[in-house]
């Protein structure tokens, strides 16, 4: 329980911080894109990408922005894939979606607001030391949002129509549209606490591990939450009929590789050299998410 305890903990500093952060906006944009940039940005959610970073970065000051910024991007990458051009959803972190209760026009806009608040946030944020290692991570954080990562693998995905078949080209999308921020959330990190090159080797095998394993803990989750309900028993998306991994290989061995997943990153993790007993546990919570 000192587990979940301590990730309660974590997640209350970083929700803090975000809602700080927000306050610097206050009065200065229009109402309604406040309300809802801050409705989307602080509505719960497990801040899994800026714990990762700030775990990484271990005692390394000024990391923060980093942390802060990941969230921004992940939310706003919410926000727009809920929109009914995306993936049309009503539900998100529990609550109904941005475009449901601010309308289509401020959602877009929401979220293109928080990615621009999110630079803004890493550029006021450039520390006087260590400057080099912080802009690194920030072309890390960059790089990993952008049309090389997270955006361009939702592009492959709207372009194949959610109707991917083969699991090699539904890898490639995951690897960019849901792993990228969160190789990117390790990298940035481990950059910030300036670890070797043998050890970021371990790290980028590391973060692939866990990005890789989240999509796929997603779609089990798919299926053993709600299965009785959405029909989802034969693992494809209901939705649009993609395939998924619990639909390729079956219930069994999709949660025979995600336990494989599991010893192969605690394996990168241990010869990383890292020895942080918290972020051994959140690979075991990223690993399986039904806590
Ligand atoms: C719109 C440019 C653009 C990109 C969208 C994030 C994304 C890319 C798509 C989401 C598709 C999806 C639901 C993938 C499953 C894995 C995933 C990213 C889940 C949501 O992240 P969590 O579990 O959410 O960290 P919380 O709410 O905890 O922050």
């Amino acid at each position: 329980m000192i587990f979940l305890e301590e990730l309660d903990r974590k997640r209350a500093y970083i929700e803090v911080n975000l809602a700080c952060r927000m306050e610097e906006l206050k009065g200065k944009i229009p109402t309604p894109l406040f309300e809802s940039m801050e409705y989307s940005l602080l509505a719960g959610g497990k801040r899994i990408r800026p714990m990762l970073l700030l775990e990484m970065a271990g005692s390394m000051e000024g990391s923060l922005p980093l942390a802060l910024a990941l969230e921004m991007i992940h939310t706003y990458s919410l926000i727009h894939d809920d929109l009914p051009a995306m993936d049309n959803d009503s539900m998100r972190r529990g609550k109904p979606t941005n475009h449901m209760v601010y309308g289509e026009q401020i959602a877009i806009l929401a979220g293109d607001g928080l990615l621009n608040f999110a630079f803004e946030t890493l550029l006021d944020g450039i520390p006087r030391s260590h400057a080099d290692r912080y802009l690194a991570a920030m072309r890390i954080v960059a790089e990993a949002a952008g049309v090389q990562g997270m955006v361009g693998g939702q592009a492959d995905d709207v372009q194949n129509e959610g109707n991917i078949q083969d699991i090699d080209t539904l890898e490639s999308i995951n690897k960019r549209k849901t792993g990228a921020l969160i190789k990117a959330s390790v990298m940035a990190g481990a950059i910030m606490a300036n670890k070797t090159k043998e050890q970021l080797k371990y790290l980028e095998q590391y973060s692939e591990n866990i990005g890789l394993v989240f999509q796929i803990v997603d779609d089990l989750l798919d299926i053993t939450g709600d299965a009785s309900r959405t029909g989802k028993e034969t693992g494809n998306d209901s939705k649009n009929n993609k395939i998924t991994y619990p639909g390729f290989y079956g219930l069994e061995k999709t949660v025979k590789i995600v336990d494989e997943l599991y010893h192969q990153s605690l394996d990168c993790l241990h010869k990383s050299g890292i020895s942080n007993d918290f972020l051994v546990e959140l690979t075991g919570f990223i690993c399986n998410r039904d806590y």
